[in-house]
């Protein structure tokens, strides 16, 4: 078992239905620690930056138009295995096929507007969180 950290952002869709504490306590009953937070209207070019690896994929610019549709929230998870056990709580990035009790099988409507969004290896998670949080805002306990 290895102490982890991972980016993990609510998208626009769940903060306007709400659902930030509910997800926020699945992260909580799950073992993860919330030890940086902030919420954030992505300007267009933070968002492009972000998912700079799917620049080529055909749904980029309409998952940069979602991403700065509204506010987000953005938050490091800290726990064992944080990269693996908050991808298994948000679920298949399409909802249709995420399990029963995930975040995006309860919360998400389409494979667009799919709620959450969470490092996928320790690689990734380093450069997402420093992306949006200096070290200085991050209170590891
Ligand atoms: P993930 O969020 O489950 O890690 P990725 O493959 O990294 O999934 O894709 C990033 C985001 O891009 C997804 O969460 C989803 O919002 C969007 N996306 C991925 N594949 C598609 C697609 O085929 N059509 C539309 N949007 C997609």
């Amino acid at each position: 078992m290895a102490l982890e950290r991972t980016l993990s952002i609510i998208k626009p869709d769940a903060v306007v239905k709400n659902v930030v504490g509910e997800i926020y306590a699945r992260f909580e009953k799950a073992g993860l620690k919330v030890v940086a937070a902030k919420m954030k209207h992505l300007s267009r070019k933070e968002a492009e930056g972000f998912y700079a690896v799917h620049r080529e994929r055909p749904f980029f610019n309409a998952l940069v138009e979602f991403m700065i549709s509204g506010p987000v929230m953005i938050q490091v998870l800290q726990g064992e295995n944080a990269i693996l056990k908050n991808r298994e709580l948000m679920g298949a990035t399409n909802p249709k096929d995420a399990a029963k009790g995930t975040i995006r099988a309860d919360f998400a409507d389409s494979i667009d507007a799919n709620a959450v969004h969470g490092s996928d290896a320790a690689e990734t998670a380093a450069v997402e969180i420093a992306y949006f949080f200096a070290a200085t805002e991050v209170f590891p306990r």
